[in-house]
């Protein structure tokens, strides 16, 4: 290999070593950046906690709607909400602050279920700790409230 040919492979080496580390970095930083970190027990919670939306929820006079009202989840345990619609009239699940969660979005049946129809469930998990006061659009009488905490575990 005369001296020409080896100066152009150690420039060509160099060009593929810089490129090859800034697409990394690229690439790397970019995912590192979309979304936080969380440990997998706070994005798939083992402990699902439940909440009925009983029979004749649709009726003001009926003071048990969401049961129960006032629902406590720990972060890395039990901080994914299901709420199931036992009713024969279809709810809504819809934050009362708007609460847009860093990971599950805007929690709000209705950006992602739409109505939850009788028999159906809704989903939620809380990626962070808080109290979140929700209600149900259709029947505003209709209110609950959730409560994440930390686990001290
Ligand atoms: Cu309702």
């Amino acid at each position: 290999m005369n001296n020409h040919a080896a100066g152009i492979s150690i420039i060509a080496f160099i060009i593929t070593v810089t490129a090859s580390m800034s697409y990394y970095q690229f690439v790397y930083t970019k995912e590192a950046n979309a979304k936080p970190q969380l440990p997998e027990e706070v994005l798939n919670p083992p402990e699902p906690t439940k909440v009925s939306i009983l029979e004749g929820s649709a009726l003001p006079s009926q003071q048990k709607n969401f049961d129960p009202k006032e629902i406590r989840g720990t972060l890395g345990i039990s901080n994914k909400i299901i709420w199931t619609n036992v009713d024969t009239t279809a709810h809504t699940v819809t934050s009362d602050a708007q609460y847009d969660d860093q990971i599950s979005g805007l929690f709000n049946s209705v950006e992602s279920t739409g109505l939850i129809l009788p028999q159906n469930t809704f989903e939620f998990t809380f990626t962070k700790d808080g109290e979140y006061p929700y209600h149900c659009e259709p029947h505003p009488w209709m209110t609950g409230k959730v409560i994440i905490v930390k686990s001290f575990a």
